[in-house]
This record gives C-alpha cells, sequence and structure tokens, in this order.
C-alpha cells in the first residue's frame, strides 16, 4: 500500500504497511482500484454525456464510491471488492452502449478501461499495481492526487446534497471530466494545475448547492444554545454529516423513551429549526471524531455512523457501534437503505439503546452556535459597526478539521492567545480546539462564532463576501480577515481549492502541509497564492497580526 492523502500520513510522507487511521494494506489497495474503476468508468461517460447519453446508476456509483474511499469512512474489505465488481460492470455497459455509435474514445485503449477482475486473489494483485506510486513522475504524481483529493471532498458534498434531492449537472459532469484526465499522460503539469484550479470552481458549487439542499430542507440555522450534559433516560448518538439520517433517527425514536445526542460533525444539527421541535434531541456529547474511544465507551448506549471519520471500535462499544450510508467498518452492524422510497429502519438501534443505561455525563454547560450566513446577516449591522468602531479588529477564520496529533494543540494555544479584540470563524469539527475556551464576546458578538459543519465553510465564504461589499472593497484580501485553517481530510481539500478559486490569498495550513504535495507543486501554491504552514503560537501570532 501507499497512501498519503490526509494530514495523518505516517512520517508525513505516507503510510505504507498500514494506515494510521487502521486501514490495513488490502483495503487501502482495494480503494485504489475501485477508484482505478471509477476513473475507467470516467472515460466512457465523459464521452457519452457529450453524445447525450446519460447513466443513472453510473453517475451515483462514481459518487458514492468516491465518498467510500475518503479518510476513514469505510474499513470494509468485501464492500470495496463488490463494488470494484459492480463498477467494472457499469463501465462495460458504457462500453457496449457506445460500441455501437462507433465513435472514438479517448483513453478507451488505457487499462483502467480494459482490465477485467477475475478472483478476488486476482483482484488483490491488481489492486497492488495502480495505487498512487504508479505515477512515476512526482509532479504529475501530486497534482492527479491533488485533484482526485478534491474531487473526493467534493463527491462527499454532492452525496450529502443528492439525499435531499438536489443535484447539480455541471458538477456531476466534472467529476467524471477530472477522473477520466487523471489517466491522460499527455497533460501537462500546467494543464493538470488548470484542472485543479477548476476544481475549486465546482467545490464552490457543490458547497453552494449543499448549503441550498440544507436550508431549503431544514431551515437556516439559528443561533442557539446546545446542552453539553446528559440526561437520565437512554440515549443514541449520531455523528458523521448526514442531515437526512439526522432527520430519519428523530423521527423514529420520537415517544420511544430514547434521547438522541450529536456527536463531532453532527453538533450544528441543533441549529436547524427543523430539528428544534424534538424535545428528545437532547445535546452534544464529547468532542472531535479522534475522541471514539474514550467518549463512546462511556456513552453507555447505540452510536449511529453516519460519514467519516470512524476510528477503529474499541471491544467496550463495538457491539453499540452502527454504521450507515457508505461507512463501513468489519464486523459492524450496517443499517443499510430504505427499500425503494422507504425510509431507513433504525427500529434495531432504537431497541438496543432501551436495553442501555444513560450516558455517564463527561461535562456540563452548553456551547453557542449557529453563526450560518443567514444568522450572521441578521446581525450584520452590529457587525460592521464593531468593526467600523474597531472594536473587532481582526476575524480569524480558523475553520477545518480536528485530529489526533499533538501538534493540533497549537490551534487552542493560537485561539487563547488571540487578543480580546479579535474573533474566530469556525467550521467543520477543528472547532472542538476551542469552542469551550470562554473566550467570551465582543459587544454580545461571541468571540467564536461556529458555522457548521467542514461543507459550511461555504458560509463563512458568503459572509466574507457580503463584509467585501458592504466595505467597498474590491479585493476579498483587502478585508480583516485571517486564514488559518486545520485539515485532516478530503473534504478540507476541496474547501481549500473552493477558497483559491475565489481569490483568497495568504492562507496557512496545519498542523503540517499535505505530504501529496511535491516541493515543485507546493511552491506554485506558496508563490501564486501564499500558502504557507504554521510555526509556533508566538511566531505565527506576530505575523497575522503585522498584517492587520
Ligand atoms: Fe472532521 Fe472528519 Fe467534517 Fe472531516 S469529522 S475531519 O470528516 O469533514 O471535518
Ligand atoms: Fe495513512 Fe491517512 Fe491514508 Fe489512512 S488515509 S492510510 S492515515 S494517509
Amino acid at each position: 500500500m501507499f497512501c498519503y492523502q490526509c494530514q495523518e500520513a505516517a512520517k508525513g510522507t505516507g503510510c505504507t504497511i498500514q494506515g494510521v487511521c487502521g486501514k490495513t494494506s488490502d483495503v487501502a489497495n482495494l480503494q485504489d482500484l475501485l477508484l482505478y474503476t471509477l476513473k475507467g468508468i470516467s472515460v466512457f461517460a465523459v464521452k457519452g454525456r457529450e453524445l447525450g447519453l446519460r447513466n443513472a446508476a453510473s453517475e451515483k456509483f462514481i459518487i458514492e464510491s468516491m465518498f467510500a474511499t475518503i479518510t476513514n469512512a469505510n474499513f470494509d474489505r468485501d464492500g470495496f471488492i463488490a463494488r470494484v465488481r459492480e463498477g467494472v460492470a457499469l463501465r462495460d455497459q458504457w462500453k457496449t452502449q457506445l460500441s455501437s455509435l462507433e465513435v472514438t474514445i479517448p483513453l478507451s485503449n488505457h487499462d483502467a478501461a480494459l482490465w477485467v477482475p477475475g478472483t478476488e486473489v486476482e483482484i488483490d494483485e491488481k489492486a497492488a499495481s495502480v495505487g498512487v506510486l504508479s505515477t512515476a513522475n512526482e509532479d504529475i504524481r501530486s497534482l492527479r492526487e491533488l485533484l482526485t483529493y478534491g474531487l473526493k471532498g467534493m463527491a462527499a458534498y454532492m452525496e450529502h446534497a443528492a439525499v435531499l434531492s438536489y443535484r447539480e449537472d455541471n458538477v456531476q459532469a466534472f467529476m467524471e471530466r477530472g477522473l477520466a484526465a487523471t489517466l491522460n499522460e499527455d497533460l501537462t503539469s500546467e494543464e493538470l494545475i488548470a484542472l485543479v484550479m477548476e476544481c475549486g470552481k465546482f467545490g464552490v458549487d457543490v458547497m453552494a448547492l449543499l448549503d441550498r439542499a440544507n436550508t431549503s430542507t431544514y431551515g437556516n440555522p439559528e443561533i442557539t444554545k446546545v446542552n453539553i450534559g446528559v440526561g437520565t433516560r437512554p440515549g443514541i448518538l449520531i455523528s458523521g454529516h448526514d442531515l437526512k439520517d439526522m432527520e430519519e433517527l428523530l423521527r423514529q425514536t420520537e415517544g420511544t423513551g430514547v434521547d438522541v445526542y450529536t456527536h463531532s460533525e453532527m453538533l450544528p444539527a441543533h441549529y436547524y429549526p427543523a430539528f428544534k421541535k424534538y424535545s428528545h434531541f437532547v445535546g452534544n456529547y464529547g468532542n472531535a471524531w479522534w475522541k471514539q474511544p474514550e467518549e463512546f465507551a462511556s456513552f453507555n448506549g447505540p452510536i449511529l455512523m453516519t460519514t467519516n471519520c470512524i476510528v477503529p471500535p474499541k471491544d467496550s462499544y463495538k457491539d453499540r457501534l452502527y454504521t450507515t450510508g457508505h461507512t463501513g467498518y468489519p464486523g459492524v452492524m450496517h443499517i443499510p437503505a430504505g427499500v425503494e422510497d422507504k425510509a431507513k429502519d433504525f427500529s434495531a438501534i432504537i431497541e438496543q439503546a432501551k436495553t442501555c443505561p444513560s450516558p455517564t455525563e463527561i461535562e456540563t454547560g452548553e456551547i453557542i452556535g449557529g453563526f450560518a450566513h443567514a444568522a450572521v446577516m441578521g446581525v450584520a449591522d452590529q457587525v460592521v459597526e464593531a468593526v467600523q468602531t474597531g472594536a473587532i479588529k481582526q476575524f480569524f477564520v480558523m475553520a477545518g478539521c480536528d485530529g489526533r496529533m499533538k501538534s493540533r494543540d497549537y490551534y487552542t494555544d493560537f485561539a487563547t492567545a488571540l487578543p480580546e479584540d479579535t474573533v474566530i470563524l469556525t467550521a467543520g469539527c477543528a472547532k472542538y480546539k476551542y469552542n469551550k475556551l470562554n473566550l467570551g464576546d465582543i459587544g454580545g458578538i461571541p468571540r467564536v462564532l461556529d458555522a457548521g459543519q467542514c461543507n459550511d465553510s461555504y458560509s463563512l465564504v458568503v459572509i466574507a463576501l457580503k463584509l467585501k461589499e458592504v466595505f467597498g472593497l474590491d479585493d476579498i484580501n483587502d478585508l480583516p480577515i485571517s486564514y488559518n485553517i486545520a485539515w485532516y481530510e478530503q473534504k478540507a481539500v476541496i474547501v481549500l481549492l473552493a477558497l483559491l478559486y475565489l481569490g483568497v490569498k495568504n492562507i496557512h495550513l496545519g498542523p503540517t502541509l499535505p505530504a501529496f504535495l511535491s516541493p515543485n507543486v507546493a511552491n506554485v501554491l506558496i508563490e501564486n497564492f501564499g500558502i504557507g504552514g504554521i510555526t509556533t503560537v508566538d511566531e505565527d501570532m506576530e505575523k497575522f497580526m503585522a498584517m492587520v
């Protein structure tokens, strides 16, 4: 195996024996093979689209399978083998359909468009030969992977929008074009860089689409205080990002005597009006994804993982853990999609919850959030006045991901060290590094404004663009906003590319720069966008404040 798609890549270069995430070597290879299969499908889907032909099953398959290969989403070997076989069958359907048209199909002689799966052993052998290192040139490899990881993040957001019946054809078309392009040996570095930038454009589009999907379905997030203590009844803990699962679980648990709590990236569900009506939606339990081992153990009840990030479970709670959607873990119960138009059936989780003790209290109090674009626009006058009077000197976008590494304490220390006339704009699970610090407020505006999940970084962009308009500025970089972003997995990659596409400069990215950036590709990002890493809190604070 060789995997370097996330921030925790071993030794800062790549996992080669087993993933730091817990992914085994065979599963890592099978994920590579699935990706290769998706590229093969895309070769034909691009041509089909050009000819006005579509295949809804292959479109759906590409998005769902891309999502399944994101860090910490799915560890299920058998599931990946089944997906590879299904993918090749879909590719061959396309092939048959196009063969009667006698058209020239670029890349149709590529092995990804031709290979045929045999026995499981042969699949494993093939899987070991198609990974990241099969591209010899390190800059081309770096650009192909940067594009691929952006596409993976894009797929996650497409899927969340799709479950709410929101799709955008241009985004799907780019997904297929981008995947096929990574097979093309003729593309130059410049052409690949252009595709990476285009990926950022579609990143903005997909986040806007998901924002529409979420807010049209569940209302605009509202400023909300969320309980972080526990009740006395048994509970179900729901994690991940899928709001449709959230809705369904709340509906099915109503009146059962079982409470529902959120974990990690599901915390922002509390901000949506549609979920506030459920009195058994008690609060948020615990912190970011990587705290699962201790927090899932002390929760005492069943836990539903709707998306990544899954930490390989401890025996102490494995029999209370459930996956659904495109997540999976061997030996963990999976809740399948509902048949035809039927909702997923969560009754097994609810029945188990009834037999469990209530959660052990690990903290008490409240945290505040819900500062997505509509809520912030509602208090825009107050914010603008605070900036004009100098009460707020600078905003710091500290969005993105949290993770296990000790070096991420930097973000807690940085937030603590920020001057009192600064405000943190956050989204994603990165927030857990500073959302319980009680940093106070500026004239009633909390110093940590949580917009929501990682995809709600879009809200931060909308807010920035609105401020730019209000202050009559030509350039988004003239705003009093600095960017100190933490990343972990591929959704952070699409968010980053989206910010670059919007022209945001001088983003600091940590705790380490991606291992998949070759020195030359990193230089392109440094020279054109001023991207930088992090150093120490003191040194960075000095640099940031000098720019104010
Ligand atoms: Fe956190 Fe994991 Fe949200 Fe990432 S819970 S690192 O998936 O996308 O952010
Ligand atoms: Fe390693 Fe991250 Fe890949 Fe897991 S996803 S194998 S931790 S680089």
